[in-house]
């Protein structure tokens, strides 16, 4: 059981305005592989190498290789009880905001309403020179964009004559813009932010915590280890969010 301070519970209980920012972590209780984990690797390569652009303009089939198998491991995955406590939360906050860096889409499939995907979602696809959508619009029964599965050895063109590429934001590249304004509006607003299951390196998604606390929120952070964001919190509880966020719901409103 964790020690869920009374400070919080009295925050949640009133509270309006909550934002949740999620990593790698939240999604690893169901069976994904975390970024920088060393369960991260695949095929000797670390993440930061393959989600680049510069990698997919070297190697293609490679990049593709990675990101049809995490599609087929995503597809064969469920959301775990983390994912459902924070669709449980949100009916109890009239302004509640998840925020993910995420690109497997379970917050969607769990039943959160608007999930803003800093990243992107590792279902769509697009054309690496135009950036014309090939995601198929008419959503599967997961919620997920029917799927062009992508044969590396043979990866399709755009009608520009540019190869296909996933639909996920690299490093060096700008996040979606509407995204980003959402995702500040909320933290600024926020009176409780938490930011769960990451290891809060990468930018800018690990600017919004921090700017929660510089207005005024109450800053939790939950993770199996510490991490740099840790000292600015205001309470670190330490374990398995699958664990914590449920009993954090369940000592508030049961
Ligand atoms: C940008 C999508 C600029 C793809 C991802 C040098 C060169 C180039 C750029 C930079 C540079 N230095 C800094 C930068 C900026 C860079 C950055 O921040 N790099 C970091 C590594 C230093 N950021 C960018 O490049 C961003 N763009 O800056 O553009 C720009 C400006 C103007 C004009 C043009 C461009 C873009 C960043 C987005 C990159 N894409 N993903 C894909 O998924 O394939 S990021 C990737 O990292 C994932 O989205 C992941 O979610 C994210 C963050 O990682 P985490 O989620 O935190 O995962 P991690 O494994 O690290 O940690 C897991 C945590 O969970 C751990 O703390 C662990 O303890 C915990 N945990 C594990 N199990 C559990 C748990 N906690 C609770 N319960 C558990 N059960
Ligand atoms: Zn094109």
């Amino acid at each position: 059981m964790t020690n869920i301070s009374n400070i919080l519970i009295e925050k949640l209980r009133d509270a309006t305005k909550v934002a949740v920012l999620t990593g790698a972590g939240i999604s690893a209780e169901s069976g994904v592989p975390t970024f920088r984990g060393k369960d991260g690797w695949w095929k000797k390569h670390r993440p930061e190498e393959l989600a680049t652009h510069e990698a997919f303009s070297r190697d293609p089939e490679l990049v593709w290789e990675w990101y049809q198998y995490r599609r087929d491991l995503v597809l064969k995955i469920e959301p775990n009880p983390g994912h459902y406590a924070l669709v449980e939360m949100e009916k109890h906050i009239s302004e509640f905001t998840m925020i993910t860096q995420n690109v497997d889409g379970l917050h969607r499939r769990a039943g959160s309403s608007a999930p803003i995907e800093l990243h992107g979602n590792i279902m769509l696809t697009k054309c690496v020179s135009c950036s014309k959508d090939y995601s198929n619009k008419n959503h599967s029964k997961e919620n997920y964009p029917d799927l062009i599965k992508i044969d590396p050895s043979n990866i399709p063109k755009c009608t520009c004559g540019g190869l296909l590429r996933p639909g996920v934001v690299w490093f060096g590249e700008m996040l979606p813009e509407k995204a980003m304004e959402d995702a500040q509006r909320a933290s600024a607003q926020s009176e409780v932010f938490f930011s769960i299951g990451t290891s809060a390196i990468v930018y800018p998604a690990a600017y919004y915590p921090l700017s929660a606390k510089n207005n005024g929120a109450y800053l939790v952070e939950i993770n199996i280890d510490s991490t740099p964001l840790t000292p600015d919190c205001d309470l670190f509880l330490q374990g398995k969010s699958g664990d914590i966020i449920p009993e954090i719901v369940n000592e508030v409103w049961d």
